[in-house]
Order: C-alpha cells, then structure tokens, then sequence
C-alpha cells in the first residue's frame, strides 16, 4: 500500500513518542489498540469506510514495550470488516501478552469461534458510529451474543452519546457483559453534572456494563493536545473520565487507541497521553484497578 490510497486528511500515527514521566503500574494493560494490515500481508475490508496507515503488530508491540506497558487488548476495526486474520497473526505473535477482540457475522460458525478463543479473543465488536457502518448491528448483535455467551466473551459497543437514548434498553437485555468504547463518547462542551452524562453514568450502574476512559484526544474540543511536552492535555474531557472511574472504580479500562483511526486534526503523542492518566485516575489505588486488576479480570480471569 503507499501513501496515496490512504483516505485523504488521515495522518500517520506519531513518530518517536516521548517517554513518560508517569510510570505505569507493573502489569498495565492497554486495553483498546488496533493493527491496520499490513494491507499487503492482510488486506483491508472492501466495505470499508476508510483507508488507514499500516500499523503492524511489532510496531504495536514496540510502542508497548516503549511506554512501559506489559499487555495489550486489540480490538478489530472497521476497516478490516468481519476478516480477523491480521488480529488473530497478532495475538499469535504476542506470546500470550495480548487477547483480541473480534469482529464476527452471525453465521460463524462453532468451530471458527472456538479457534478465536484459542488464539486469544475474549470478546466481539459492534459499532453503532453511523460514519463506520452501513447498517445498524443490532440484530446480528442479538444473535451473536448467545453464542458467545457460553464462552465466556463479553460485547464491546462503541456508539455516540446521542445514540444511547435509543440504544439502552436493547443493550440491557443482553446476555453477556457490556464494554463501552471511549465513555460513549460524550460531548464535552455539555455539563458532566449534567443530565445526558447523567443517563450514561446511570446506565452503566444499572447494567453489567464496564467503559474505557479512552480517547480524549477524540473527544476533545479546546483540548490542549498531548503534543511538544503537554503534560496537562485535554482539560475539557478530564471530568468526565473522573465521574466514571470514581464512580466504578472496578469496571474502568484505559487503551491508547493506537493507531488512532480517523483523526485529521491532531495526532497525539503517545507518551503524553500515558502521562494524561493520573488526571483520570487520581490515586494509585485508582490507577491499580483501572490499569491492572481490571483488564486482567476481564481478559487474563486465570491470573486475576
Ligand atoms: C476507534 C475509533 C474509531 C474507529 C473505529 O473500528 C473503527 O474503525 O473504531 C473512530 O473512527 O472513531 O476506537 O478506533
């Protein structure tokens, strides 16, 4: 793949990040990570919304062992649809340091699933971020979580906090464990006091619900970014992250999001976004729980 079949505006992840100054707890996990390709090696969905950068499983691996990070989650994204190969090359290369999350149709059948699990996949994604799909994922979701109920996996949703009015009460009948992408992506400019984020929060203690305190540098809009040394970045996303892991201390999960799909504004500094934590996560007791104990419940229960 060169430069120029990837989507117009889309930049390269960040060269040469900076190490940070906050050290992660032994055992971190970076709990929301992608691979993209390489598009000559695994080629990318051609129902696809977007054309990304190649990023390989060891350039992945050599960010984590650069920020200090023992194990990684990758999660499937859209541009690589239903065909896991790139993911699944991943997990095998990682020796055990990663667990995946797939992306799967409802006809898979028993075997397929079964050799996911084997090589490390603990979950399945639906994507409800109407840029990323073509349809709604519902049924198919219905479906595909009493299949995966027996094995233990859990759903990963990412949606838009618009979405969530509409999308509470289906969710809340499924029969697995609920992992929310990015917070369910809030609007920042709104109150976090305020009743949408409110109906989240809400959400979240009614359910069997866990969320990434992730992306600011998605969800932010009078940032700073965590770019030349900005060590107190995206102030605007910081109560919201706050309100979720002082409230759920033990459902809280942290991911870079590496190699930050979409992003055409600004491409964060990984290390500065490792040293964002102590803003979300105030305490070490915190920070224990959201970086170590509870990814690894969720995806290593055996060594929990
Ligand atoms: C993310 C965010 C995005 C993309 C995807 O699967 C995907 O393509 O999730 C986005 O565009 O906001 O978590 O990677």
């Amino acid at each position: 793949m060169t430069d120029k079949d990837v989507t117009p505006g889309w930049l390269h992840w960040y060269q040469g990040p900076t190490r940070p100054t906050f050290t992660l707890p032994d055992g971190a996990v970076d709990a929301h990570c992608h691979v993209f390709g390489p598009a000559d090696q695994f080629p990318f969905a051609p129902e696809r919304k977007y054309t990304p950068v190649d990023a390989s499983a060891q350039q992945l691996f050599d960010l984590r062992d650069h920020l200090g990070v023992d194990r990684n989650v990758i999660v499937q994204a859209t541009c690589h649809g239903a065909d896991n190969s790139a993911l699944v090359d991943a997990l095998e290369r990682s020796e055990g340091r990663a667990r995946g999350v797939a992306t799967v149709r409802a006809d898979i059948t028993d075997e397929e699933l079964r050799r996911l699990h084997d090589a490390g996949v603990r979950g399945v994604r639906f994507n409800f971020v109407r840029r990323l799909v073509d349809a709604v994922p519902t049924a198919a979701l219905e479906t595909i979580a009493a299949r995966i109920a027996p094995l233990g996996w859990h759903v990963v949703v990412y949606f838009e906090a618009a979405d969530l009015p509409d999308l509470k009460d289906f969710f809340a009948t499924l029969p697995v464990p609920l992992v929310v992408d990015h917070m369910g992506r809030p609007d920042v400019t709104k109150d976090p006091d305020g009743p949408e984020f409110a109906e989240f929060l809400d959400f979240v203690a009614a359910n069997d619900v866990w969320v990434k305190v992730s992306c600011p540098e998605r969800l932010t809009v009078t940032g700073p970014a965590a770019l030349d040394g900005e060590r107190h970045a995206y102030t605007d996303v910081v109560p919201f992250a706050r309100r979720v892991v002082e409230r759920f201390p033990d459902r809280v999960l942290w991911g870079t999001d590496w190699p930050h799909p979409n992003l055409k504004d600004h491409m964060p500094d990984d290390g500065l976004l490792v040293d964002h934590i102590p803003h979300v996560a105030p305490t070490p007791e915190l920070r224990q729980a959201l970086l170590v104990d509870n990814p690894r419940r969720l995806y290593w229960p055996t060594e929990a």
